[in-house]
C-alpha cells in the first residue's frame, strides 16, 4: 500500500489546538482539517483541498475506476452499474459525518441496473476502500482500493507516471 508522506506532526498539533476529535483512522496523512466554524466541540472534521472526481464502474461484482482521480475534499463519484442488478459504493474508514449524499446505509452512490448515480464524499488523503455494502457483494469481488491525493501535485506526478486507479482493475475484476 502506498502512503503519502506529510507533516504528521504539524497536523496532529493543528487538530489539538482547534480542539477537534474524531479524526477517522488511516487520516494521519492528512493535510489540512477543519472543524465547522460554530459547532460546539468541532466534532465533525473535514479534509479542506480542492477534490476532484472519479468515474467507477460497478457490475456483477466489481468495481473499475474508468476515469478521473480523486485528491482530498469533496470528491464527486460517479457510478456507473453495467449490471443488470443494484449496486452501490461506500467508502469503509472514511470521516464520520462526511458523507454528503447517499440514502443507502453508508452508500455515497447507488443505483439500479444499468443505471448511473451521482453523488459525493469528503475522504482525507491516503488510500481507502470502496466496497457495495449489498450483503454477499463484497465477498463475491466488489471492493476496490482508491488512492485519494493531498494536492494537485501529488494527483499529477501520479499521472504523469501512470500510476493512478484508472483502469487498474479491469484485466482481473475479482483480484
Ligand atoms: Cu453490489
Amino acid at each position: 500500500m502506498r502512503r503519502l508522506t506529510l507533516g504528521t506532526a504539524a497536523l496532529a498539533a493543528a487538530a489539538l489546538l482547534a480542539g477537534c476529535t474524531g479524526v477517522p483512522d488511516g487520516a494521519a496523512e492528512a493535510q489540512a482539517l477543519v472543524c465547522p466554524p460554530g459547532e460546539p466541540g468541532c466534532d465533525e472534521i473535514l479534509p479542506i483541498g480542492p477534490g476532484g472526481a472519479v468515474e467507477v464502474e460497478m457490475g456483477n461484482f466489481f468495481f473499475n475506476v474508468t476515469d478521473g482521480i480523486a485528491i482530498t475534499g469533496e470528491i464527486e463519484v460517479t457510478a456507473v452499474n453495467v449490471s443488470d442488478a443494484y449496486h452501490n459504493i461506500e467508502f469503509l474508514g472514511a470521516a464520520d459525518g462526511t458523507y454528503l449524499g447517499g440514502s443507502d446505509g453508508e452508500a455515497v452512490v447507488g443505483a439500479d441496473g444499468f443505471e448511473t448515480d451521482v453523488g459525493q464524499v469528503a475522504l482525507f488523503p491516503g488510500e481507502w476502500l470502496m466496497i457495495c455494502n449489498v450483503p454477499g457483494h463484497r465477498a463475491a469481488g466488489m471492493e476496490l482500493p482508491i488512492t485519494v491525493y493531498a494536492t494537485e501535485e501529488e494527483a499529477e506526478l501520479a499521472i504523469e507516471a501512470g500510476e493512478t486507479d484508472v483502469d487498474r482493475d479491469r484485466e482481473m475484476p475479482n483480484t
